[in-house]
């Protein structure tokens, strides 16, 4: 069988400002974990990037099952020397750059770092990547936050940026650093421009999986209320699995472009809520509570995104509506907690030793989280 090298840097959301309560749920990331399997699948040998911390957890990887499949070397993005040591090991025609503090309300709080690791950073993969391996296929997992607070209802690869957060500006400069390497040292680099994109691995501080987890929670009875901030934000919610496929599926392409990949539908943070909550057969005005406290200081008020590019381009669709989408999710995290009070043991972002009340606070996932734990 012929291999070729697949290498993605599993990082997800590993810098966070809470390093030593935090970061050991989420060393590996959402994309990493789904983008691995496809790979695998497809008969790639993966490498994985990983920051290392004291307590490493690859549970997403365990969860499909793959972990032992990946080779996992440690590095980081604030490190050139760990970049070029994993590349030489790896030997990749393929790089997926999937690593980020990608929690917008965070960067609020930790902006410079922010701006250097989600963005600067791209600079320093794409100088290793120059160095030593120029004709590699590269993929930069660019955002629709960077759509901001534009104008236009729906958005594609020709709407301007504006963006809203630190988060945001740091991935314009991505975005940008991105095809500046592919127009000016002619390398095969190219952008996803992703809307939101969520499952049952989505990480507990996402608005999706908080409101997945609390609909399960409350229906057996370990919750009785969900915090939540703007209720009136749209979104455009996909399946994370299908939007891994267009990442490979742009890195096949002839020639390196940049793709708006969207579900092209949007509904408010409300929506998503009735549908949780309706799948376990509850009022959501029952449980919710609406908390000043969760608002971030810009908020985007409203995002769609037009993928007829990927459509024409790439022969991609998306194929999970948001109905099933959030069911799925809450039937996931339903299932999570059956299996738990079961005394059952299995890869989860949640311990099943924790006090339940109190690691519901912890995951209202907010500034307030923040020195509550510190205290
Ligand atoms: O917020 C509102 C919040 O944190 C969605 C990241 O993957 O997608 C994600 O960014 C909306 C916002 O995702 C709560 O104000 C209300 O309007 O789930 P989120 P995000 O900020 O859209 C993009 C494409 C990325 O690139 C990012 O990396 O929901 N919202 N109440 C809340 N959000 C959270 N997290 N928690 C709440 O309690």
């Amino acid at each position: 069988m012929e291999w070729s090298n697949g290498m993605i840097p599993i990082l997800e959301v590993s810098y966070n400002c809470e390093k030593n309560s935090f970061d050991h749920r989420n060393i590996t990331g959402q994309d990493g974990a789904y983008l691995a399997k496809l790979l695998l699948e497809k008969n790639y040998k993966v490498y994985g990037i990983f920051r290392r911390t004291s307590t490493p957890s690859f549970w997403r990887l365990q969860y499909l099952g793959i972990q032992d499949s990946v080779n996992l070397i440690p590095g980081d993005l604030m490190d050139t020397g760990s970049l070029i040591n994993a590349i030489l090991q790896a030997d990749p025609t393929e790089f997926y750059h999937l690593a980020a503090q990608s929690f917008v309300e965070a960067s609020f709080d930790e902006a410079s770092a922010t701006g250097d690791i989600t963005g600067v950073s791209v600079t320093r993969i794409l100088d290793a990547l120059k160095l030593l391996k120029k004709d590699i296929r590269f993929y930069q997992a660019s955002s629709s936050e960077m759509f901001g607070n534009g104008e236009a209802p729906m958005q594609n690869e020709d709407t301007p940026f504006h963006p809203a957060s630190p988060y945001a500006a740091a991935k314009v400069y991505g975005y940008w650093i991105t095809r500046i390497y592919r127009e000016s040292f002619g390398m095969f680099a190219c952008n996803g421009i992703l809307f939101n994109h969520e499952s049952p691995l989505r990480g507990i501080e996402f608005v999706t999986r908080k409101v997945s987890n609390a609909a399960a929670m409350i229906k057996l009875g370990l919750a009785k209320s969900l915090r939540l901030g703007n209720l009136k934000a749209r979104r455009d919610w996909g399946y994370a699995p299908e939007y891994v496929e267009n990442m490979w599926k742009m890195l096949q392409n002839e020639k390196p472009d940049d793709f708006v990949v969207a579900s092209g539908a949007q509904h408010s943070v409300q929506e998503l809520v009735e549908t949780a909550f309706g799948t376990v057969g509850l009022n959501w005005k029952d449980h919710v509570i609406v908390d000043r406290k969760l608002f971030r200081p810009l908020d985007v008020p409203a995002l769609q995104g037009d993928f007829s590019k990927a459509a024409n381009i790439l022969g991609w669709r998306p194929k999970t509506s948001f109905d099933d989408l959030v069911k799925l999710m809450v039937e996931a995290d339903l299932r999570r907690w059956k299996d738990c009070l079961n005394g059952m043991i299995f890869p989860w972002d949640i311990p099943s030793s924790v006090n339940i009340e109190r690691e519901n606070e912890f995951y209202s996932g907010s500034r307030t989280y923040g020195s509550k734990r510190r205290n």
